[in-house]
C-alpha cells in the first residue's frame, strides 16, 4: 500500500463520472469545512489485513502526533502504484482501513471507490504537512 498524507486547510470533492463499470460506492460530495488530514492511498497486489493494521498505525502516528489532526478523509487514489491491486480487493481493504481508524477514535470520512472527482484542497504548508508511506 502507498499512501500520501497531506495536512489541508480544507478539502472538497465531487464524483464526476464512474471509472469502473459498476461502482460499489454510490457518488457523492464531501466539504470537510475546516482542517483534515486527506490520506491518498493505493492498495497494492499483496496487500493484506496486516497492511491494513500497519496502515492505521501509520496513519494515527501521523494526525494525531505529528500534526495533532483527529479529523481524516480515506480517498481511493490509483496513481500512486503501478502494481494495483484489483478493484474489489481495493475497495475491501479500503473499507476494513476505514473501520480500523474507526476504532482508533479518529473520525473519517471514506470518498466513494471508483469514480473520477472533482476535488480540491488547501496544504497547510507547514514542514509536516505532507509525507509519504510504502506500507
Ligand atoms: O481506477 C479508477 C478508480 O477506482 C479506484 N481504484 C483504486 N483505488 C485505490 N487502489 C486501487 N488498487 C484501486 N483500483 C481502483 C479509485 O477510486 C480510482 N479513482 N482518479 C481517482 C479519483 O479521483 C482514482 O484514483
Amino acid at each position: 500500500m502507498r499512501i500520501l498524507l497531506l495536512h489541508c486547510d480544507y478539502l472538497r470533492y465531487k464524483t464526476t463520472k464512474p471509472a469502473l463499470r459498476n461502482p460499489p460506492d454510490p457518488e457523492g460530495e464531501y466539504d470537510s469545512g475546516g482542517p483534515v488530514v486527506a490520506v491518498f492511498a493505493s492498495i497494492e497486489e499483496g496487500d493484506a489485513a496486516e497492511t491494513v493494521g500497519r496502515a492505521a498505525e501509520e496513519i494515527v502516528r501521523y494526525a494525531r502526533e505529528m500534526v495533532g489532526e483527529e479529523k481524516i478523509i480515506l480517498y481511493p487514489y490509483a496513481h500512486l502504484s503501478s502494481r494495483l491491486a484489483k478493484p474489489g480487493k481495493a475497495h475491501r481493504l479500503l473499507v476494513k482501513l476505514e473501520a480500523r481508524l474507526r476504532e482508533k477514535g479518529l473520525e473519517v470520512h471514506r470518498a466513494p471507490f471508483g469514480w473520477y472527482k472533482r476535488f480540491e484542497l488547501a496544504v497547510k504548508g507547514h514542514p509536516l504537512s505532507e509525507l509519504s508511506r510504502e506500507i
